[in-house]
């Protein structure tokens, strides 16, 4: 093996990750199988029109994983990890108060960030950090506790960050050195078989499963790996033919014969895995923990924060329909609310500026005199809209996520003073900025737009405000 660069190194890693997991979790082989059967009956279906969103290649390698980290330390380390394999935090999500349940964590994405790489491979991570310090979750003497645990662990040890430090610096790592790389950072996420301190685990698992789940146990594992799916609705139905019981519904946008935008998302249940445990008197004995499971993922455009801030009050519209008449059904209340307040087109939702794309110029279309406008351009056929798909999570769904996976709701006091965890600081804790995903889409747009710009021979004016409400980035 040759030098390896950092995208090479990470379909790698996300290809041994993925033959891990499906060895840890067969279900997971399962929905993988399902996957790549409705991806190909897509593409026999729609032929081109099915890559619109990213290339087959792209779209069947396409995965993403969550894992789940302890502390301040823990967190910067495993972004020294990800950035040997070209990955670098997007996003930040504070899911404490996203659900009824506790779900004591923040957390950001670790991905590529320019589409050249997103193209080669898009392996993402969703990781999240315990709360600590939020004293809703944990008192203080569990803080301490806490604390204490995460300091004397060790996740990643001090060869694995120096090659990925390497890695990071030298934009790759020659053959062995990247083998090695390869070994103990798929290593670093695979369950531990060490016996769980039982009355430890039982005593975080009172407060929220998720806290005993990070902090529990000695080390981090994958939590799920999530391929993409061109059809959900189709997987969704494939996956129950096959008598694996789906949770209830699709997260995220309904099923409407509009454009699919941000991101839907179902899963499975965690299944029992056998695990050891070692009890107060010193005997150490089998028993169950469910707590990893299966995740699959339909991915649409990438809204702008107009497109978002209509998202986001679509959603409450329709839980506010839903709630004043409970026996109408989810998805078809939701649709209405769609079909009400989305364009029906990709032209109509980039004239309207609610969502990202790169623009091609059809020459044929004759132009009106300068200076034009970009909705006039699309307006007219000259520039030819073509979307940018949605590369982040929705705090929302990543909150269903976890919540369909507790077993029981848990404890938050919220008496108690939540702590001030935000993005500035996530970044300071991570040692980099934290990218701002909107910025990463608008860019992209800005790129095309210029090139558009000196295709067709035109000044382009700034966009005027088409929607009189715009808000600031909502997250
Ligand atoms: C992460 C849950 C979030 C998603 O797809 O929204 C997530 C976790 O369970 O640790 O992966
Ligand atoms: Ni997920």
């Amino acid at each position: 093996m040759g030098f390896q660069e950092l995208w090479q190194l990470r379909a790698e890693f996300a290809r041994r990750l993925s033959a891990m997991y499906g060895t840890e979790v067969p279900a997971y082989n399962t929905l993988v199988e399902v996957s790549t059967e409705v991806n190909q009956a897509h593409l026999r279906r729609h032929g081109a029109e099915a890559e619109r969103l990213g290339s087959i290649d792209r779209v069947t390698a396409e995965r993403h994983g969550a894992i789940r980290v302890g502390s301040e330390r823990e967190l910067a380390q495993v972004a020294r990890v990800f950035a040997a394999f070209g990955m670098y935090p997007v996003g930040f999500y504070d899911l404490r108060d996203a659900a009824k349940a506790a779900v004591p964590v923040v957390s950001t994405a670790f991905r590529p960030v320019n589409p050249d790489e997103l193209a080669r491979n898009p392996f993402r991570v969703f990781t999240s950090m315990l709360a600590v310090e939020d004293t809703r979750f944990f008192d203080e003497p569990l803080q301490r506790e806490l604390a204490a645990f995460f300091d004397r662990r060790e996740l990643f040890g001090p060869e694995l960050l120096e090659l990925a430090d390497q890695a990071a610096a030298g934009g790759g790592l020659d053959g062995t050195a990247a083998e090695r790389l390869l070994d103990l950072a798929t290593a670093a996420f695979e369950l531990s078989s060490e016996p769980v301190d039982h009355d430890w685990y039982r005593r975080l698992e009172a407060i929220s499963a998720v806290a005993s789940d990070i902090g529990g146990v000695g080390s981090t594992h994958i939590n799920h790996l999530t391929p993409r799916v061109l059809d959900i609705d189709a997987l969704y139905a494939g996956m129950e033919a096959r008598g694996i019981a789906m949770i209830d519904e699709i997260q995220g946008p309904p099923r409407w014969d509009g454009p699919d935008v941000l991101l839907r998302q179902t899963s499975f249940r965690a299944l029992g895995e056998e695990r050891l445990f070692r009890y107060a008197d010193g005997s150490v004995g089998k028993g169950e923990l469910r707590v990893r499971f299966g995740e699959v993922e339909a991915r649409g455009i990438a809204l702008t924060p107009a497109g978002r801030e209509l998202y986001d009050r679509m959603v409450l519209e329709a839980d506010a329909r839903l709630a004043a008449a409970p026996a109408l059904d989810r998805r078809s209340v939701a649709r209405t609310v769609w079909e009400e307040n989305l364009p029906r087109t990709e032209k109509e939702l980039s004239i309207r500026g609610l969502a990202y794309f790169t623009y091609t110029a059809n020459p044929d279309v004759p132009l009106a005199p300068d200076p034009v406008t970009l909705p006039e351009l699309i307006q007219s056929g000259a520039a030819v809209p073509a979307p940018i798909v949605y590369e982040d999570f929705l705090p929302r769904s990543a909150a269903g996520i976890f919540q369909s996976n507790l077993t029981d709701e848990g404890s938050r006091n919220d008496a108690a003073q939540a702590a001030g965890y935000d993005m500035p600081r996530m970044s300071a804790i991570i040692g980099r900025p934290v990218h701002d995903p909107y910025e990463l889409y608008q860019q992209q747009q800005d790129a095309s737009v210029r090139a558009l710009a000196d295709a067709l021979g035109v000044s382009i004016a700034p966009p005027a405000v088409t929607n009189t409400a715009a808000p600031a980035a909502g997250h």
